[in-house]
């Protein structure tokens, strides 16, 4: 029973595709309180920051270059071991992988538009919210 904040994000890929509600309901109704949220075009400098343990792999260009090229919904989402609870909710990075009535399961085909962003660790977590709230944005 580990009170948790952790870092979701709806891609752009999702938001584009009308899939904002419909995540943010699963949300809600798993019992995640939602303590930011807002929609944005990420910055490239804070997408290369929010992915810098991806920078020397081949496809970080084209990760950022998605991440950043429409509107994302960023979460800051609150509740007992949400950062692996939410990651559970995700499913797998690779659709193809991940678990039945997972997020990414349900609602992706391809690993590079997968809809959703959850971190992956408290330390990822903390950097993430940083990155993309302010303190006084977290109610
Ligand atoms: P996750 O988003 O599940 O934390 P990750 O941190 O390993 O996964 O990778 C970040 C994102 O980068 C991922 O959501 C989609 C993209 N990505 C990962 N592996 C990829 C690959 N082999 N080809 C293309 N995109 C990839
Ligand atoms: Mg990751």
């Amino acid at each position: 029973d580990r009170m948790e904040r952790t870092f979701a994000m709806i891609k752009p890929d999702g938001v584009r595709r009308g899939l904002t509600a419909e995540i943010l309901a699963r949300i809600q109704r798993k019992g995640y309180r939602v303590v930011g949220l807002k929609q944005m075009v990420i910055p490239r400098e804070t997408a290369e920051a929010h992915y810098g343990e991806h920078k020397e792999r081949p496809f970080f260009g084209e990760l950022v270059d998605f991440i950043t090229g429409g509107p994302v919904v960023a979460i800051a989402l609150e509740g007992e071991n949400a950062i692996a609870g939410w990651r559970a909710m995700m499913g797998a990075t690779n659709p193809a992988n991940a678990a039945p009535g997972s997020i990414r399961a349900d609602y992706a085909t391809t690993v590079g538009e997968n809809v959703t962003h959850g971190s992956d660790s408290p330390e990822s977590a903390e950097r993430e919210l940083g990155l993309f709230f302010k303190p006084e944005e977290l109610l």
